[in-house]
């Protein structure tokens, strides 16, 4: 089989070619943002919510993407095409660019911005029909008013540091508290909660403005089932009925046991059980079509 295709700065490279300098700020700083955008049976996912993310994730670090908002979309398409793509993941990645030491991204006249796409499956595997367990982690979501969660930032070390705290402790995810102890989110998706019928959700002032978590909502509201958005904390994740996260990678995914507790009957849930469903068909049904 050829080489994947790398979208750079406007050319399509082969996978071994495509290179930035270590003195791209986006490696010696994680000075930079990125989405992860899916694509599902020839339909790219929420395009258009994924790349005004992007956008926003750049705006709020002061980061001139040299692309317009519709050329960002035609080149994440193009870049599917060039690897028959149908089922896929994507990764835009824009970085302040190269530079030279010290950190003043003034030294970097040019961002970067690279495109990778590739064949990917479902995450988590067997573990959406048995569930995943959560684990809750010491070290806390960064504090909107040092680095905002809502940045989706190349600088993913509070995740990461989150993340290798779970698999310390044998979970497949992590679940964040903020400084205040509210409840976050976990280390790749956002967290929902279900308790006597009803559905919550943490405010996304701690936690990433998830594209699939918006979806969430409005299928649940599509069934009946409205989403009260309010701070939450470890009583409630230990006394739910359900759990589940959402993420472009997780999907939606059912949490059945945290810190060794059963949530509920320690079973995926009705409701989760739903959105899983309803996820599904939405996932296959609307998109950006790649190949019109
Ligand atoms: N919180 C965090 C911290 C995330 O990184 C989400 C929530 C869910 O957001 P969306 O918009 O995807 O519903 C994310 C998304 C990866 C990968 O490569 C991670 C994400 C998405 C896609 C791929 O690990 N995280």
């Amino acid at each position: 089989m050829s080489e994947l295709l790398i979208y750079c700065n406007g050319d399509f490279v082969p996978k071994s070619e495509a290179k930035t300098s270590i003195y791209d700020h986006g490696f010696l700083y994680g000075d930079g943002v990125f989405e992860g955008i899916r694509a599902y049976n020839g339909r790219v996912f929420k395009l258009e919510e994924h790349v005004d993310r992007l956008y926003d994730s750049a705006r709020a670090i002061a980061l001139n993407i040299p692309l317009t908002k519709e050329e960002m979309q035609e080149a994440i398409l193009e870049t599917l095409r060039r690897n028959k793509l149908r089922d896929a993941y994507i990764r835009p990645i824009v970085s302040r660019g190269i530079g030279d030491l010290g950190l003043d991204p003034r030294k970097c006249p040019e961002p970067n911005v690279f495109i990778i796409s590739q064949n990917w499956g479902a995450m988590y595997g067997e573990l959406y029909e048995v569930g995943l367990t959560g684990v809750t982690v010491s070290v806390r979501r960064n504090s909107c008013d040092a680095l905002s969660p809502n940045i989706k930032s190349l600088n993913y070390l509070n995740n990461i540091l989150a993340k290798i705290e779970a698999n310390e402790k044998g979970g497949d995810e992590a679940i964040f508290f903020d400084q205040n102890g509210y409840l976050s989110e976990g280390s790749g998706d956002n967290i929902f909660i279900i308790k006597n019928e009803k559905v919550y959700t943490p405010p996304t002032i701690n936690n990433l403005k998830g594209i699939t978590r918006a979806t969430a909502i409005e299928l649940l509201a599509e069934i009946g089932i409205e989403t009260h958005v309010e701070n939450l904390g470890m009583f409630d994740l230990y006394t739910a009925d359900e759990i589940f996260v959402t993420g472009t990678a997780a999907e939606a995914a059912p949490l059945v046991k945290i810190d060794g507790r059963p949530i509920g009957d320690g079973k995926p849930g009705p409701v989760t059980r739903k959105m899983i469903e309803a996820f599904k068909e939405v996932t296959t049904t609307t998109g950006t079509p790649i190949f019109p």
